[in-house]
């Protein structure tokens, strides 16, 4: 099922206020999955499976997660996480923020072990951006502050930031017993997957300009900018009316007009490793062959 807001929360602009600017202090360390993203991305680690902000890695694990020396010092936030979800099956909370950048289509969840839909991630933004935007198959839409979102990580899904200010997201991440279970089953109060608002979707215009683009990306192309390449494809479906499931048939598309068999075959094996299959660890590199 694609992503959709499964509740609302009322936040306290004075207390949050004090945990952004605390998370504007943390350090920047190296962005574990950089691979996926352009622009200045931050994945702070706040609970994890053991207690290390270091390790911002998400996988799989049975036993309760913890706090690291970041999460501690964000009184607020832990105070929502504990006063509204129930926290048995939440196994990772990071405080994650994109800046001016992109997060290219893929598909989270193929690394770990269990079938996906023991997974559920959920997205509450701590500040709302105009020019910020998410994607799944089915649709482009704009979280707005407090909201409550599943996000379904395991079909293609994309983010964008296209401005310059800032868009702190929490992202909870919980693992559940049983495969069916429903989304609610995660609040301590049920009633807070009734509290909705309408969800914003914008505006897309039917696109014109494929073939000038494709033609265009295909003379630029070099077997080091493909990610670049990837990413200004990825731009389009935020603003125009197409499938974000095209850009990966696209990007091949400049890659057999570029006429470099290298280049085809790094897109190839990137869209495998965005959208298919990753082993767990694994790293994707731009660079070599
Ligand atoms: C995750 N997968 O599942 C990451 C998020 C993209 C790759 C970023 O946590
Ligand atoms: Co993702």
């Amino acid at each position: 099922m694609p992503s959709q807001m499964i509740g609302k929360l009322i936040l306290n602009n004075e207390f949050l206020a004090r945990d952004l600017a605390t998370i504007a202090s943390f350090p920047t360390l190296i962005e574990e999955y950089k691979e996926f993203g352009t622009g200045t991305w931050k994945n702070h680690s706040l609970w994890n499976n053991d207690g290390d902000f270091k390790n911002t890695q998400y996988q799989d694990f049975a036993t309760p997660a913890l706090v690291t020396e970041l999460g501690k010092q964000l009184p607020y936030i832990n105070q929502l996480i504990f006063d509204h979800f129930d926290t048995s099956y939440l196994k990772m909370v990071r405080a994650r923020n994109l800046i001016n950048g992109f997060v290219v289509p893929h598909k989270d969840f193929v690394e770990l072990e269990r079938a996906k839909n023991h997974y559920l991630r959920v997205f509450i933004p701590l500040e709302n951006n105009v020019d910020a935007y998410h994607s799944d198959e089915e649709s482009v839409f704009q979280m707005q502050k407090g909201e409550i979102w599943r996000l379904d990580a395991s079909i293609v899904h994309a983010a964008a930031n296209f401005g310059h200010d800032s868009r702190v997201h929490l992202c909870l991440d919980f693992q559940l017993p049983e495969a069916s279970s429903p989304f609610a089953s995660i609040y301590l109060d049920q009633k807070l997957a009734d509290t909705k608002v309408a969800p914003t979707f914008p505006q897309r215009e039917s696109y014109a300009g494929l073939e000038e683009k494709l033609n265009y990306l295909a003379k630029n192309i070099k077997k080091d900018t493909v990610l670049d390449t990837l990413v200004e494809l990825s731009k389009i479906h935020f603003q125009f009316d197409v499938s974000i499931k095209d850009c990966y048939d696209w990007l091949l598309a400049v890659a057999e007009k570029s006429g470099s068999f290298a280049i085809v075959n790094k897109c190839k094996q990137l869209k495998t490793y965005m959208t298919e299959n990753r082993v767990f660890g694994e790293r994707f590199s731009y660079q070599d062959n």
